[in-house]
């Protein structure tokens, strides 16, 4: 009797499970695997971990139809997907260790004719790499695998649509992979599939976010340009993106989030005499953050100068953008410790209207703190904030456009 599952999908996180939730919906066996059990628990309940649109549905009927199943150890089955996190170490040198033990620990397991694809971000050459740590291990396979890269696309908040609809980049080590990933694709997703090979594939991932990172920084270096200048930067943005071949973005407290923050180190570790942009590009909007906290600082100074006494300071947002519930990586969680390490028993009041409780930091409602603050620090552009009505008194740091 054969009764193994079709794909096993290793990693069970932001990507992996609404991917494996995606391919169990379409009536395909999939095997999850995740090292933390608590994880494969709540799984195998028909529960998340994660909070996703429309994930916990696809989740809860996948395996109540028997199609999704989750394990800490990997089974035999014919197409294998690596996505797993890949952070970086110190000196901002990726960590591919993850794809590295989920590579060995399928090992065993490979048979001839199998596909293993690599989702997880990666710094160029990986896949050809895993490719070689198998082709040791395992010498009975040279030449009888498909071995390709697959970067996933998809913006948080909207991976369930996204999954489906966006177009895909995969490349093979060689030809007959990149078309037997096309084939496996073609089944789950209906953006356009294109081909290429590994290598470039990778690159395609790392780039795209290096890209839209570039971007911010020019919009973050218009903003400290503006500010010595004496000119509004958003308007000026505004103004100069009615010309119909410019589109500068918009500055912020700086550049969060799992992805934009961390893929240009992958290009600029591997090749740091060639990639002078991407590389000045994170220094710049991390700079941003910590321009943004000694302006708090000054502008307390300024305050106890003229009034004669301390004033009480709103934080506003924690999030790494706008209208999502995610501290990871974020510039404002970053500039709200690093102010409040100044803080000297001033009053500070911390808000996060997107979240209920936080446990460092004790947050107020964001219409109080408004009212009751002296100087009123805008980090991120949630809707709410918008909405305020500020008495003509307080003094407004305006990081994120909210007054523009
Ligand atoms: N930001 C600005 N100014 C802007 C736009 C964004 O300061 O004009 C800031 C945000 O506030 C945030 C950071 O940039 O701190 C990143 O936000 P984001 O919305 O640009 O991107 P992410 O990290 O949520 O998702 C990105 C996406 N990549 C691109 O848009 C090129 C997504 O498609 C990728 O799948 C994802 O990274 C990933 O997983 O790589």
């Amino acid at each position: 009797m054969n009764n193994q599952p079709e794909v096993v999908m290793i990693g069970l996180g932001y990507i992996g499970l609404p991917t494996a939730a995606l391919i169990a919906q379409g009536g395909v066996q999939v095997h999850g695997v995740d090292i933390n059990p608590s994880v494969v628990d709540t799984i195998n309940a028909g529960k998340t971990h994660i909070v996703e649109p429309s994930l916990d549905k696809a989740v809860a009927t996948a395996v109540e139809k028997g199609f999704l199943r989750a394990s800490t150890t990997a089974v035999q089955a014919n197409t294998y997907l690596i996505v797993v996190p890949t952070p970086f170490k110190a000196k901002n040198e990726p960590d591919i260790s993850f794809v590295e033990a989920a590579t060995r620990g399928i090992l065993p397991l490979l048979k001839e004719g199998d596909l293993y694809i690599i989702e997880s971000t990666s710094p160029v050459g990986t896949t050809e790499k895993m490719m070689r740590l198998i082709h040791e291990e395992r010498p009975d396979l040279v030449g009888k695998l498909f071995i390709a890269y697959c970067p996933e696309r998809v913006l948080p908040g909207n991976v369930m649509y996204e999954l489906v609809h966006n177009d895909r980049v995969i490349g093979g080590v060689d030809e007959a992979s990149t078309e037997k990933a096309i084939a496996f694709y073609k089944e789950h997703v209906k953006g356009k599939l294109h081909k290429t090979n590994a290598r470039t594939a990778e690159m395609c991932k790392l780039v795209e976010n290096s890209s839209r990172d570039v971007q911010i920084a020019f919009a973050n270096e218009l903003s400290l340009i503006c500010d010595k200048a004496d000119i509004n930067v958003w308007e000026l943005i505004e103004l100069a993106n009615k010309h119909p071949r410019v589109n500068i973005l918009q500055p912020g407290c700086g550049v969060g989030g799992h992805c934009i923050a961390v893929d240009p180190y992958f290009i600029v570790s591997d090749y740091p005499m060639e990639s002078k942009i991407i590389g000045t590009a994170r220094e710049i909007n991390n700079y941003k953050s910590f321009w943004c906290a000694e302006k708090v600082q000054t502008a307390k100074l300024e305050f106890q100068l003229k009034e004669g006494r301390k004033p009480s300071i709103a934080i506003m947002g924690l999030a790494f953008k706008p209208n999502i519930d995610d501290l990871r990586e974020s510039p404002a969680k970053y500039i709200a410790q690093k102010v409040l390490q100044n803080a000297n028993n001033d009053s500070y009041f911390i808000v996060e209207p997107n979240i209920k409780s936080h446990n460092v930091f004790k947050l107020t409602n964001y219409k109080e703190a408004a009212e009751k603050a002296d100087i009123i620090v805008f980090l991120v552009a949630h809707d709410e904030f918008k909405t305020l009505n500020l008495s003509a008194d307080k003094i407004v740091l305006d990081f994120c456009g909210i007054l523009k």
